[in-house]
């Protein structure tokens, strides 16, 4: 029996080699890519934020575990993705200006892909115009706002305010997440949808699309 704690640990460790073959290994073994998401990576990375705030580990060790995180949903990624479906609906996602965190944003977007949606990212550090002008070209239904900072979540706003200015704000919807933002702040910058986790963000654009 294949255990996942084992891809957790390894993650621990930034064995990016290590989680790569055991996600694999799971994957060979038939265990269904969300838990293999969800009881081996996204656990493993609980445990690593945890330490990192405590001053147990430093940016360096954290670097290294985001690594192997990525190695592992990278091996995930074609599971998570519907096959062969055509585009239900167009996102433009990125992390918000300032902020540099991109795993949970990454996960949203193969989550998305995989509900058949067409996804544009835009990577990090996003400007509020850049964000908009992105949703103008790709005609997008939604725009995807992540943030993991406190000091940067404010740039949601931003991106609301900015999508007025542009006149387009009636034609995308604005979702926002990550792990700072809350429902009361989505209604407080005028968003139109906040949502924990990286599936429940798919379900919903998926909702907004229909
Ligand atoms: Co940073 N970091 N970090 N970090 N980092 C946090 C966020 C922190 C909480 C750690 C801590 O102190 N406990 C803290 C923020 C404190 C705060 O603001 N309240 C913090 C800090 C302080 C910093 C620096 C300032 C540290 C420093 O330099 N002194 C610095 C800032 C750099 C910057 O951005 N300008 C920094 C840097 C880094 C690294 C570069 C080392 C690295 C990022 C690597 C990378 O992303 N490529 C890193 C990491 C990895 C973390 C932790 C440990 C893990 C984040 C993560 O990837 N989690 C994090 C601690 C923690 O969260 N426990 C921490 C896993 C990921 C799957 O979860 O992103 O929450 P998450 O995504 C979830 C949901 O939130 C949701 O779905 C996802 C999965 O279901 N979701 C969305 C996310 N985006 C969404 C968008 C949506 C919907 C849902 O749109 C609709």
């Amino acid at each position: 029996m294949f255990d996942l704690n084992e891809i957790s640990l390894q993650l621990q460790k930034g064995k990016a080699k290590a989680v790569k073959e055991l996600v694999q290994k799971a994957l060979d073994e038939g265990i269904e890519p969300t838990r293999i998401l969800e009881e081996g990576l996204l656990n493993g990375m609980a445990v690593v934020g945890e330490q990192f705030k405590n001053n147990e580990i430093f940016v360096p060790e954290v670097l290294i575990a985001a690594r192997a995180m990525n190695m592992g949903t990278a091996l995930l990624k074609p599971h998570l993705a519907a096959e062969g479906a055509t585009a239900k609906g167009m996102v433009v996602i990125g992390t918000v200006k300032g902020d540099l965190h991109d795993i949970g944003k990454n996960l949203v977007k193969m989550m998305m892909e995989g509900r058949g949606l067409s996804v544009v990212d835009l990577g990090v550090d996003v400007s509020p115009e850049s964000f908009v002008q992105a949703a103008i070209d790709n005609k997008a239904n939604i725009i995807c706002c992540s943030s993991l900072l406190t000091t940067t979540m404010h740039e949601m706003k931003n991106v609301v305010e900015e999508a007025k200015r542009r006149g387009i704000r009636d034609q995308v919807k604005i979702m926002v997440g990550g792990a700072p933002v809350t429902q009361s702040f989505c209604e407080a910058i005028g968003a139109d949808c906040y949502t924990k986790d990286a599936a429940s963000a798919a379900e919903a654009a998926l909702h907004f699309c229909a």
